[in-house]
């Protein structure tokens, strides 16, 4: 009589369906989700008084079709995600544990003596695979082989409260399916990791498991195929026989892959309270020599069991709270991933660029202000000379002020091309008190204006200045409030994010 076994095979019996209630952190997660949108709307950048061929106008724009394709994509991933909940659905309330390991690691073999083991204690065994989307029951054990055999998700029920899910490395799993089996993984409760003791702990195989583990599945090393040939001498012939590797080989590779273990799990942020101590077994001892307690005992099934039963309360815990985790990681993958990977960097983008636009505005004003100053002066010679005879300084006046509003109006369309500019308010041309013609030496002659000219172009280039100054302020609020609605933009994605890692918390806390 294996007792471990039994004792197993009992406390997976009793694993009933666990009473927390999960309505409160769905609601939080739903509730998250809307809320976002909401804010992410409210925070809708307004690109008004730009130019929609700016670059900034463009930018913006494009963050927010992106933000619009981000909307449509989850949606469809949530869609496309229907029948890997359906099939999750089939086996709501069981403990799902997930074989994992490289091809020849013996996770075939494994399965197919639990599957043996549960069905001598009278416990009903379902072999199943997965098929185009679909759950195919079928009747055979599953196939092992010295070659890579295992190519599809395939997995087995033992008894009521048990699955197996059998797993090709992640990797090989094609790409119709990958999608579909990588978040069939979703409802796996812990994660045995089957490691050949012929070359065990190579953890880079754990790297595919990352999203899994990070998840705080438990993950329980298994050091499969410890056992050596021997060469016996039987009747004076020579038989090849199977023993179990010594205790004394099995700890020091368990407590090698340990270590391992552990280095890895925290390099890949995983905490280490989820890594249980690796057990060794060999299941083909175990089989050919029949299996019976202490063939069971020798070939490490007690300390397997045992290790399995200890796995069970973490397992169960993640079990009970599945379906909020599947909802939190559509939030994180679909939801939040993108918000972090694509329309944060574009904000950044964004608040340079306006940053730059602000920095150079005050270089740009002045540039108007030159080119509108350049483009009047020449003209002046000729117009005072034309009024100086009648001293008519006002005629003057009148022609040149509504030249250099237009001049400065062309000008600072061109240099701010950016932004939408309104017709500036008329700017007067205010000449010193004592600006005037000046009287000639001899009666006969006409008036001078030198001095006048001067007055005249330093008068303008005030007025001018006055201008750029008024619609350079115009030009810096706009700016200003965009690069304001940028940073907001950016808080509620910190925000969320926030929020989000509290609800998770909050979720895997114990007890929950
Ligand atoms: N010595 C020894 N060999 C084993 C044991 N378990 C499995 N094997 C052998 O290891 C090889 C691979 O076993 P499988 O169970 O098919 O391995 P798998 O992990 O399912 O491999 P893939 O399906 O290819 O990923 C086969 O040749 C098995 O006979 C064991 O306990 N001891
Ligand atoms: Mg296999």
């Amino acid at each position: 009589m294996n007792r471990q076994e039994q004792q197993f095979i009992d406390a997976i019996g009793r694993t009933g369906q666990g009473e927390a209630d999960l309505q409160p952190v769905l609601a939080a997660l739903r509730g998250w989700l809307s809320a976002l949108d909401q804010a992410l709307q409210d925070g809708r950048i307004d690109a008004v008084g730009l130019q929609p061929g700016s670059a900034l106008a463009r930018r913006i724009a494009g963050l927010h079709d992106d933000l619009a394709r981000q909307a449509q994509r989850r949606q469809q991933q949530w869609m496309a995600l229907a029948p890997a909940r359906a099939l999750a659905q089939r086996f709501e309330g069981k403990l799902m544990l997930l074989v994992f390991g490289k091809f020849n690691a013996g996770k075939s073999s494994l399965c197919n003596f639990l599957a043996q083991r549960f069905r001598q204690r009278g416990q009903a065994v379902q072999y199943f695979h997965l098929q185009d989307g679909q759950l195919i029951e079928s009747a055979s054990a599953f196939h092992e082989g010295a070659t890579e055999t295992t190519a599809r998700l395939q997995g087995v029920c033992l008894g009521d409260g048990l699955v197996l899910l059998d797993t090709p490395g992640l990797h090989s799993a094609t790409d119709d399916n990958a999608a579909l089996t990588q978040r069939f993984l979703d409802s796996a409760d812990a994660v045995l990791w089957l490691t050949s003791s012929t070359s065990p702990g190579q953890v880079q195989e754990l790297d595919e498991l990352a999203r899994e583990l990070r998840r705080g599945k438990p993950l329980l090393p298994v050091l499969t195929r410890s056992d050596v040939i021997d060469e016996d001498e039987l009747d004076g012939q020579i038989v090849k026989r199977l023993r179990n590797k010594s205790p004394a080989n099995r700890a020091d590779q368990e407590a090698d892959v340990h270590a391992r273990a552990r280095d890895k799990l925290q390099a890949l942020g995983v905490a280490l309270s989820q890594l249980k101590p690796p057990v060794s077994l060999s299941a083909h001892v175990a089989r050919t020599e029949g299996a019976d307690a202490a063939a069971m005992e020798g070939a490490g099934f007690d300390r397997f069991y045992a290790a399995l039963s200890a796995l069970l309360a973490p397992a169960l815990a993640y079990r009970d709270r599945k379906p909020a985790e599947v909802l939190l990681h559509h939030l994180q993958e679909d939801v939040l991933a993108p918000l972090l990977g694509q329309t944060l960097p574009a904000l950044q983008a964004l608040q340079q660029l306006l940053e730059q636009e602000q920095a150079t505005l005050p270089a740009q004003c002045a540039r108007i202000v030159q080119l509108a100053w350049r483009e009047i002066m020449p003209g002046l010679p000729a117009l005072l000379e034309q009024h100086a005879a009648a001293d008519d300084l006002a005629a003057v006046l009148d022609t040149v002020q509504p030249l250099m509003m237009h001049a400065f109006e062309r000008h600072a369309r061109a240099v701010l091309d950016s932004h939408v500019l309104a017709a500036p308010a008329a700017q007067g041309i205010v000449l010193p008190a004592d600006a005037g013609y000046e009287r000639a030496f001899a009666d006969d002659l006409p008036p001078s204006y030198e001095k006048l000219y001067d007055a005249l172009g330093q008068a303008i280039q005030l007025s001018l200045e006055a201008l750029a100054e008024t619609t350079g302020q115009v030009c810096a609020a706009r700016l200003e409030a965009l690069s304001a609605a940028v940073h907001r933009k950016q808080q509620i994605i910190h925000r969320y994010t926030g929020q989000l890692g509290e609800i998770e918390q909050g979720l895997r806390r114990p007890g929950l």
